[in-house]
This record gives structure tokens, C-alpha cells and sequence, in this order.
């Protein structure tokens, strides 16, 4: 599907296609459980989202300098670009990086060297977003938002993520009020595994502008009202729900519930390299196994540059 449409939901880090994977451990000497892309790509059965992280933590691990996060971004670009996607906020994880010892400096002048000519190569515009890995803990949160202190330039928002359960997003207050007032954009994954009370807080607690995932709202009918009242958009990620389990299957998705209720409903990958399609393969998997209409998918793509942080006159020009 190449409609036109902005992608909100999507970890750098997740777009790591298993060549890159290998081209990378070799050049950087990285050792690896596994010595072909073949092998990779074979692991790419989840239980759940644990059983993901872990091998997502391990396949990074071979971006070891800038040049290595340029050529993921790169990548990353031009599959997305092919599939119709004209604007990108994308995650990445820096602790996922600083606690291998590579230099945040690495991190984020390789990814802002793929993405300032982005537009020019790829008619894709971007935003980059900081994600604090929630299972580290606020206080890891609080040094990681030190660490970024010299690269605010290039960081248009931060969000929360890895494991979700037993990490409310309440106990990184703190931290998000201090991206807040240094005029930061703020989003959270909320309601992926974790329940529909860690959305409230991501809302209540931390102010976020949108929730990322946030389909366990829908088992809350107070929580969906409060969603599509104040039109706060969910970045729903079909596939990568599949793939980590946290639905059956994709014809028993409740996102149909989420639209009829009125929320302002995304679809974005994600993982894509690890979950089976990016964005354009996500709208038709919705098409395909939900039954959404053509306009139903014209909408969904209306609502991501709704849902961007693009200034208005830009959103205006693609609805
Ligand atoms: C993630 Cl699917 C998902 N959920 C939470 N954190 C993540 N980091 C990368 N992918
Ligand atoms: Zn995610």
C-alpha cells in the first residue's frame, strides 16, 4: 500500500534487516550466536515481547560506530519510502547503545547524517525520538536524559519503552517533566502488554501527546472515552501485535472497536525487519484480515500526519 502517510511508531534499532545484522558483526568483529542470515532470521518466533527484546538487544550489538547507524537509517528510509511513507518519528533506544560503551556522539551524529538529507534522497521528512528503557529503572532514565543534554539539537521528543510489565510509567515522572520544560514532545508505550492503568498514568502522569500501542485500552470503556474526546492518537502496530502475541491473531484485533469508539487510531510496524512488514504492509494486513475499506485505510493514513508532530501548515498540505 503506498498511499501517502507519515510513520509515528517505528525503533531504529527494529529496522535492522539480518544482512545489515551480518555485514556489521563482520566488518566490526562482533561475535554471534548465529552465522548466517538464514540462522537469524529463523529465531524470528516470539512468545512475547520478552522473548523479542531479547534478541533484538543482541542483533544490536553489531552497531558499533556512526557509520553502522547511518546505513540502518538509511535502509530504514527507503523501504518506507517505497511504501508511500512521506514523514518519520523514529525511536532509538540510547541506553540500548551506551551500555555496550558506544559513545552517544556515534548514535546520534550517524542516525542526523542519514536523516538531514532524508527529504532530498528519500521525500521522507523526520523527527527523532529518545526512548528511555523503562525495565532500567527512573534513576537510568534521569543519566540517560543528562547524557542527551549535548544532542537536544537533534531530538525532537522523548518516549518510554522495552518491557512493560511491572514498569508504570508513573515512577518516570520526573524525568518527563524535565523533557516537558525543556520543550520536548512527549509519548509513551502504554497498554501494549502493561494495562489499561498504565495508559491513564502515561496520560495523567506524564502528559504524553500520544500513546504508543495503547490497544489494552479498549478493555477500559472510561479510558476509550477519554482517548477519543480529547482525540489523543493511538500509534497501533498490527503485525508486531501478531508477532509478540499480545493478540491471537490479526482477524481477532480490537482495533475496529478503538475506530467505531472515535479514537484517533495509527498504524505504523514498529520492528519491521523483525515483525514480518513496514508500514505499508501493516495497512494491508488491517485491509486484509480486519476488512477495512479503502477509505477506512485513507483515514488511518489522514490520521498519522494528524498525529505528527509536523507544524500545522505542512499536516494541512497532505489531508
Ligand atoms: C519494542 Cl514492540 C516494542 N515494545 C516495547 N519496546 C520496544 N522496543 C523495541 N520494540
Ligand atoms: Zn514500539
Amino acid at each position: 500500500m503506498s498511499l501517502p502517510k507519515a510513520e509515528l511508531h517505528v525503533h531504529i534499532e527494529g529496522t535492522l534487516e539480518p544482512e545489515l545484522v551480518m555485514a556489521c558483526a563482520q566488518r566490526n568483529s562482533v561475535d554471534l550466536p548465529f552465522r548466517s542470515v538464514e540462522e537469524l532470521r529463523a529465531r524470528y518466533v516470539f512468545d512475547d515481547l520478552q522473548s523479542f527484546l531479547d534478541l533484538y538487544y543482541l542483533a544490536m550489538d553489531v552497531l558499533q560506530v556512526a557509520r553502522d547507524f547511518t546505513e540502518v537509517a538509511d535502509g530504514y528510509l527507503a523501504r518506507a519510502a517505497a511504501q508511500g511513507v512521506r514523514h518519520a518519528e523514529i525511536f532509538f533506544d540510547p541506553q540500548a547503545h551506551l551500555v555496550r560503551g558506544v559513545p552517544l556522539r556515534e548514535v546520534v551524529d550517524g542516525l542526523v547524517a542519514s536523516l538531514r538529507t532524508s527529504e532530498q534522497r528519500f521525500g521522507v521528512s523526520t523527527r527523532l525520538i529518545a526512548c528511555f528503557l523503562r525495565d532500567k529503572g527512573p534513576q537510568a532514565a534521569e543519566e540517560t536524559w543528562e547524557a542527551l543534554q549535548p544532542h537536544l539539537e537533534h531530538i525532537d521528543g522523548v518516549g518510554l519503552d522495552s518491557a512493560e510489565v511491572g514498569y508504570p510509567p508513573e515512577d518516570f515522572r520526573g524525568v518527563f517533566e524535565r523533557a516537558r520544560a525543556a520543550g520536548l514532545h512527549l509519548v509513551a508505550h502504554a497498554g501494549e502488554e502493561g494495562p489499561p492503568a498504565y495508559v491513564w498514568q502515561a496520560l495523567d502522569t506524564l502528559g504524553v501527546e500520544r500513546v504508543d500501542h495503547g490497544v489494552r485500552s479498549v478493555e477500559d470503556p472510561e479510558l476509550v472515552r477519554r482517548l477519543a474526546r480529547d482525540r489523543t492518537p493511538l500509534t497501533v502496530c498490527p503485525l508486531s501485535n501478531v508477532r509478540l502475541r499480545t493478540v491471537a491473531a490479526l482477524d481477532e484485533h480490537r482495533l475496529p472497536e478503538l475506530v467505531d469508539a472515535g479514537v484517533l487510531a495509527t498504524i505504523n510496524s514498529d520492528d519491521p525487519a523483525y515483525f514480518g512488514g513496514y508500514a505499508g504492509d501493516n495497512f494491508d494486513a488491517v485491509q486484509r484480515d480486519l476488512g477495512f475499506s479503502d477509505a477506512a485505510l485513507r483515514e488511518f493514513a489522514a490520521n498519522s500526519f494528524r498525529a505528527s508532530f509536523l507544524p500545522e501548515e505542512q499536516r494541512a498540505a497532505y489531508l
